[in-house]
């Protein structure tokens, strides 16, 4: 069994009375597919197509080549693979038999890949020879001397390690292989992070399908939803709000893209009749573009009948660009990969589509909105928000320290967010969690923080977000350095944290090298001052 906090029991008999939770594993979503139409096209990967037969078939012969090799409960799996049907069909073997994966972005590297691997001591590692950590055997040799049984590669040319392979019948799963019970964890989610080490989110089905379910529900997914899916497909949004999963409950068709560029996916969208799109802002920012620069784009994009916007602040007078240039609905969407998610409602008054980040799925979800001591502010009033609820969880995995801080007494999580609330609609107005929003792309400061210090030349380092036109935000590194350092210059710095292995995304895109780093009255860095300085100089 994979350890998690699990919910009060009182809490967990009200969502099962409620109906949230219905003890079921998520895997129960293509079994009812698959009984009702397993002839309907479950994903569109390039030029393959995978009915919801060929997806229930697939996940069922890696499973089965799993569970031969003894895998089940209480294993667990790290994946990262780009957005290719083999995600989905790895993410259902691997459900079937109660392995818990970690579905890592195929942005992160070797720092982001080796700590999770740490973390959660994989037994099997799904992964694609196109990325360059798996480009020769090196690091694959190293995930097995660190335990790891199994190394399956998508492309590789070695049967035996050919996720490919992997794919073909070989035998029926055991009978007695199977999902974890329904109130166990599934898989984990990756959290955004404020911390060194990128956390992991146990995520339970019962919790998980209930926000699939729901989130399906509000965007009115039908069999005729036809999904692009081009941000990575193993983010929360594009996995759950209503995501890939919410697409697959309601029986509709998920349409991969490589990424969100928008000639390609405006081709997609013609070429499948694209129906619904999850989108962070400043991609959304892109497709305006494209399409202003080249109206002649704007037919493409016939089908299309909603856009949701999620992941990062979203201004108001892009968001009315939407329905005006691109013709098609627009959904907010404030979500967290630790659970709770808010929507605009479709039907909403445009005013508050345009102006607000929507209200929780969940009329159990419970919000509060706190000032500096902990006291809740009159609704319109800006204060740190806190919610509990039938999927948002209790505790990141194997994280005491940094739970103690997350939860309060009541298990009520504190997103770090600053939001006001009116009628029960939330604006996200900013952040107390020490955290770069680079375009929905969230960079814990500490874990850069710690990664420069290990400069020899750096002695304190401070990240900041520096406003951005194109991205929101983009992040700032402010460099104490040692006495009699050369001067370290920004393309030395970003080759040396290369090197270190850490996600593209997270390296600063300003360095400042000062004298010393303003503290506050207590003696924590002065981050306000820091950023305000940049701002003085922009
Ligand atoms: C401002 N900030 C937002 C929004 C998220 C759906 C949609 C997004 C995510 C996600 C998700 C925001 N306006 N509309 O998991 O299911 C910031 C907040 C939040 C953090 C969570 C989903 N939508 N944010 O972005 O786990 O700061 O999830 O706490 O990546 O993104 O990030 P993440």
């Amino acid at each position: 069994m994979i350890e998690f906090t699990p919910w009060p029991q009182d809490q967990a008999r009200r969502y099962r009375e409620a109906g949230y939770w219905i003890d079921q594993p998520m895997t129960h979503l293509l079994d009812a597919q698959l009984a009702v139409q397993p002839d309907a096209t479950a994903i569109v990967c390039a030029d393959r197509r995978f009915s919801y037969a060929d997806l229930d078939r697939l996940s069922r012969h890696l499973a089965a080549r799993l569970a031969a090799q003894g895998l089940g409960h209480g294993d667990t799996a790290l994946v990262q693979l780009p957005n290719v049907a083999e995600f989905f069909i790895s993410f259902f073997a691997l459900l079937r038999i109660g392995v818990a994966p970690v579905n890592a972005l195929f942005s992160h590297r070797r720092l982001e890949m080796t700590s999770y691997a740490a973390q959660i001591a994989p037994k099997v590692v799904i992964a694609s020879r196109a990325h360059e950590l798996f480009a020769d055997d090196a690091f694959a040799d190293e995930l097995r001397a660190g335990g790891v049984r199994h190394v399956l590669l998508l492309g590789d040319d070695t049967p035996r390690t050919n996720l490919a392979h992997w794919l073909t019948h070989d035998a029926d799963l055991p009978a007695d292989a199977g999902p974890t019970p329904a109130d166990q964890v599934a898989f984990f989610q990756l959290s955004g992070g404020s911390t060194g080490t990128p956390k992991l989110i146990p995520r339970t089905h019962n919790d998980y399908d209930y926000s699939v379910r729901a989130s399906a529900e509000i965007s009115c997914c039908t069999p005729a939803t036809r999904f692009l899916c081009a941000l990575p497909a193993a983010h929360n949004f594009t996995l759950s709000s209503p995501g890939s999963l919410g697409v697959f409950h309601a029986g509709g068709t998920v349409v991969l893209a490589p990424s969100p560029e928008p000639l390609t996916c405006f081709d997609l969208i013609a070429r499948e009749g694209v129906t619904m799109v999850p989108l962070v802002p400043p991609a959304v920012a892109l497709w305006l573009r494209a399409v202003e620069e080249a109206p002649s784009h704007r037919a493409k994009l016939d089908t299309l009948e909603l856009m949701l916007v999620g992941g990062a602040s979203f201004a108001e007078a892009v968001a009315r660009r939407v329905p005006e240039t691109l013709g098609c609905q627009l959904q907010q969407v404030f979500g967290m990969a630790e659970g709770l998610v808010n929507y605009t409602r479709l039907g909403d008054d445009p005013q508050i589509i345009f102006t607000t980040q929507g209200r929780p799925i969940s009329p159990d979800d419970e919000i509060r909105v706190l000032d500096e001591s902990g006291d809740p502010v009159a609704d319109g009033t800006p204060g740190a928000l806190a919610t509990r609820g039938p999927y948002t969880f209790r505790g990141y995995y194997r994280s005491p320290e940094h739970n103690a801080k997350a939860f309060d007494a009541d298990g009520f999580y504190h997103s770090g967010d600053v939001v006001v609330r009116e009628n029960g609609y939330l604006r996200v107005v900013g952040r107390i969690k020490d955290q770069i929003n680079r375009g929905g792309e969230k960079i814990a400061a500490e874990e850069i923080e710690n990664l420069l210090v290990r400069h020899p030349d750096i002695t304190h380092a401070a990240l900041v977000a520096v406003e951005d036109a194109n991205l929101g935000e983009k992040s700032c590194a402010f460099l104490v350095l040692r006495d009699g350092a050369e001067k370290l210059s920004p393309p030395a710095l970003r080759r040396w944290l290369i090197a270190q292995g850490v996600a593209e995304y997270k390296l600063p895109d300003r360095f400042r090298i000062v004298p010393d780093l303003p503290l506050t009255a207590v003696g924590k860095i002065d981050k306000r001052r820091l950023r305000d300085s940049l701002a003085a100089t922009a």
